[in-house]
């Protein structure tokens, strides 16, 4: 088809809107018309200088911004090798001629190579020379740079080339290797310059060098400080730094109170052995190695807070970089170098195992802690042991790893930053035909007792005891892991199945809740504000507190008036209208100055002051005889049965007792600095006490004169009557008491985690013995539970509220740590009152 011809066209072919809308407007008055047509132009004449003015302000504003706004200040850290120059001591003294010489030359090379850069050399400041140190020379230094903000991203970018660029060059009749260069905090850099708080230590052999932050421990440190620590050991020698005493203030993400540990005399990112904020227990092992004979430690402080600090020492040990060893015996041990020390960075070690004849052999990580934050635990790029082309990293339980041969090869390696406390293993050789004699094998090689396969629990850890089972007729099968889990767990309000399976067709039909009374509510009446089960239950999980008729599920105001809240008790929140629920008195308690939750690193021995209400009641004759809980200054709270007469000893005396606070060892009760000692002015057992039901096991001490708190010394939280600790939840029992069912005490305070278990499976497993006094913990399954020498201790719940509150208090076992006999507590939910008549408290 074909376009029609267009001779003319009446309309302009521009699209410009104005003239088009100059076209269309209706041509009446064309004197008017004229004027107006004048007042657009000079209209649009306005709009363009508008635009054109408005463009060089932009522009103008651009070229402010970008090239002359304030540059940025830059500070560059890092080190260089020279490797043909001997290393002297007159360079560990910066006032040395020697030290002068080889810092001008150090400094021409880097100045030189700055300046072959064009995105560098303009815009170097300084460069500073500030320390040397072994190996052959390595010369540590700091570069300042000001630059304009848009080219800053091309000078780091040209800093990292020049790392490339740089490395093996010779100049100034230096041969320069290994160069490094990273971005640092100019404000720690200053430090180094002002001296103000920059501290350098030289080791002496065979003595602790000691050092602190400012003022420690008498002041706090101060806000918005900047402080390093050199440190320096002799030629051929590594530094073991340990913090002896760390408390700053508390961790916060990204920004707060840091102490940092480098691997470096100069504080380069990754050089980093460790980052360390908040507070640590005397107990945990805070030290570290380096990989040469120095080390740089960096305290940097926020604006708020005042702590005690950190006292370090360091000592020099000789540099030995052979780690791993040939083993050949049947079985044995072997660690990470320095465990349970941080090991050094930028290490390889490796053990070769090969165990006799025709054995296998097969190892067992009992401790394994090989974690960097950054790095991704499935292909441990970073630190790793290898075995059999598999890396394993992070923190894990403990685990086996068995070879199908009598040989195993055991490769770890530690990067250059980030180390952790290492490994400690164990290797044994078995017969392939026979692995667990008498055990149960587990398929990742583990040897279990053989009466823990198929009992519900997953011993393994990889499942295997507890698949392909038959259940037994008083066992029945969850659904998604088809466990046969006993079947006085269905039904019991607890998840065991972890897929709710044991817990369908219970008593409460389907959409219905079931009230702790035993009530079924249906469920959307929960949280409606309306006591449907009576004793609150139903409201008592909603966030707020409703006034509903007293039960004994409901806390009780001093007023009076009860609410449906649960544990409403100083959880920050003032529930009853008169505040008692929030009450000082009954709120400064169940606190733990040494909170951090720390690992265990051999065995189950508490960390200092963790546990600071515990108590170690002593006999003349007798020794550490019961445990007990600090509740006020002067009152302990304890088991009656500790005090009943018996062959010949009147344990019911209170002058007999001797009451050790903020113990930790045994050994050293009359040693320590924090072990406060008292005698018993007055003793009280629960009247009610049966010595043969053990019902009513309580009471209580009053000591000779007032304790003072310490971060040692603190008392427990004691728990309302209403207070729920629900069933499984987890709780700590602590105490001096035998290790095994008729060993011997611990001279270390011991800690077991255990859980709550509920009381009508107990009362079945321990045949009716149980009286609404008392509550079970343990395992059914055993080998976790208190034992002789723990009565009368503290059976410690961590609450919500951060608080520790007394739920129990170690009463009685058959024996200890049996299969399906948990251990027995006295409920202090049930003695509160006795104890609020008897202590006023
Ligand atoms: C005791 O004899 C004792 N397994 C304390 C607790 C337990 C057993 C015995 C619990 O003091």
């Amino acid at each position: 088809m074909k376009e029609p011809d267009i001779k003319y066209n009446p309309r302009p072919q521009s699209f410009n809107g104005i003239e088009e809308m100059v076209e269309f407007l209706p041509a009446t008055d064309t004197k008017k018309m004229e004027k107006m047509t004048i007042k657009r132009k000079l209209v649009i004449v306005g709009i363009v200088c508008a635009a054109a003015v408005i463009s060089v302000a932009v522009g103008l504003l651009v070229w402010h911004f970008a090239y002359r706004s304030a540059p940025v200040y830059k500070v560059y850290t890092g080190s260089l090798t020279v490797t043909n120059v001997p290393f002297v001591e007159a360079f560990e003294d910066p006032t040395s001629p020697q030290f002068a010489d080889l810092s001008v030359k150090v400094t021409e090379v880097l100045l030189s190579a700055y300046r072959s850069d064009p995105a560098i050399g303009p815009h170097v400041v300084s460069c500073n020379v500030t320390a040397f140190s072994e190996g052959s020379v390595i010369s540590y230094y700091l570069s300042e740079f000001r630059v304009p903000a848009y080219k800053e991203v091309a000078l780091d970018n040209a800093m990292n080339e020049l790392k490339v660029k740089t490395a093996k060059v010779r100049q100034f009749s230096l041969a320069v290797d290994t160069f490094v260069a990273y971005p640092t905090d100019p404000q720690m850099a200053r430090t180094f310059q002002d001296n103000k708080c920059s501290y350098f230590l030289h080791s002496s052999p065979g003595v602790e060098t000691q050092f602190t932050t400012p003022g420690f421990p008498n002041f706090p440190y101060r806000p918005n400080s900047r402080c390093q620590w050199a440190l320096r050991a002799d030629a051929g020698h590594m530094i073991l730094l340990h913090f002896k005493t760390f408390k700053m203030e508390a961790c916060k993400p990204n920004k707060g109170d840091v102490v940092t540990v480098y691997d470096s005399l100069t504080a380069m990112e990754p050089r980093v052995l460790v980052k360390l904020c908040g507070s640590y227990p005397p107990s945990y092992n805070l030290t570290f190695v380096s990989s040469q004979n120095v080390m740089l430690v960096t305290l940097v402080t926020d604006n708020v807070g005042k702590h005690p600090g950190f006292l370090a020492e360091f000592t020099q040990i000789p540099r030995e970089t052979l780690c791993g060893a040939q083993l050949k015996d049947a079985s044995g041990v072997f660690s990470t170098p320095f465990y349970p020390a941080h090991y050094p960075p930028n290490r390889e070690c490796i053990w070769d195992i090969q165990v006799p004849g025709n054995q296998h052999v097969k190892v067992r990580f009992l401790m394994f802690y090989l974690l960097e934050a950054s790095a991704l635990v499935t292909s441990c790029p970073k630190d790793y042991v290898e075995i059999n082309n598999q890396r394993y990293c992070g923190e894990r339980t403990p685990f086996v790893v068995s070879s199908n041969s009598s040989r195993m090869i055991i490769r770890f390696r530690s990067d250059q930053s980030y180390t952790d406390t290492g490994f400690m293993a164990e290797y044994l050789s078995y017969e392939p035909q026979n692995p667990c004699p008498d055990q149960f094998t587990c398929k990742s090689g583990r040897c279990i007792d053989l009466v823990r396969k198929c009992d519900g629990w997953n011993d393994c850890g990889d499942s295997s005891d507890e698949s392909s089972c038959t259940c037994s007729t008083q066992q029945f099968r969850c659904k998604t892991s088809q466990f046969c889990k006993p079947k006085f767990f269905m039904c019991d309000g607890v998840n065991d199945c972890g897929d709710g399976t044991d817990e369908v067709d219970c008593k409460c039909p389907d959409k219905y809740l079931k009230c702790r009374n035993g009530k079924c509510f249906p469920q959307e009446q929960k949280c409606d504000r309306t006591d449907n089960c009576g004793d609150g239950t139903d409201e008592s999980e909603c966030g707020d507190a409703l006034v509903t008729t007293c039960t004994e599920n409901t806390f009780k105001c001093d007023s009076g008036e009860c609410i449906t809240k649960l544990n409403p008790q100083c959880d920050g929140v003032k529930d009853c209208a008169d505040m008692s629920d929030e009450k000082e008195a009954a709120c400064s308690c169940g606190k733990r100055p040494y909170s951090r939750k720390t690992r265990i690193v051999g065995g189950v021995n508490a960390d200092i002051g963790e546990w600071p209400w515990q108590v170690s009641l002593h006999t003349p004759k007798e020794g550490h005889t019961c445990g007990a809980s600090l509740v006020s200054s002067t009152i302990l709270v304890s088991a009656a049965h500790c005090f009943q007469d018996a062959s010949g000893v009147r344990f019911s005396d209170p002058s007999i007792w001797t009451a050790y606070l903020g113990l930790h060892d045994q050994a050293s009760r009359t040693k320590s600095d924090s072990v406060v000692q008292r005698k018993i002015k007055k003793l009280l057992a629960h009247r009610g006490f049966n010595d043969y039901t053990y019902d009513n096991d309580i009471a209580y001490l009053e000591l000779d004169s007032p304790v003072t708190y310490t971060d040692f010394i603190q008392p427990i939280c004691i728990p309302d009557t209403s207070h729920v600790f629900p069933v499984s939840k987890s709780i700590w029992v602590t105490g001096w008491g035998a290790q095994t069912e008729g060993g011997t005490g611990a001279q270390i305070l011991q800690k077991a985690e255990i859980r709550i278990i509920n009381q009508t499976e107990c009362n079945v497993l321990l045949e009716g013995q149980l009286t609404p006094r008392m509550i079970c913990a343990g395992y059914v399954s055993g080998g976790i539970d208190a034992c002789q020498g723990d009565s009368g201790g503290p059976l410690s719940s961590v609450e919500s509220n951060g608080k520790v509150y007394l739920a129990g208090i170690v009463s009685w076992g058959e024996g200890c740590a049996r299969r399906n006999k948990p251990g027995v507590y006295t409920k202090v939910t049930a003695m509160r009152d006795w104890i609020r008549q008897n202590t006023g408290l």
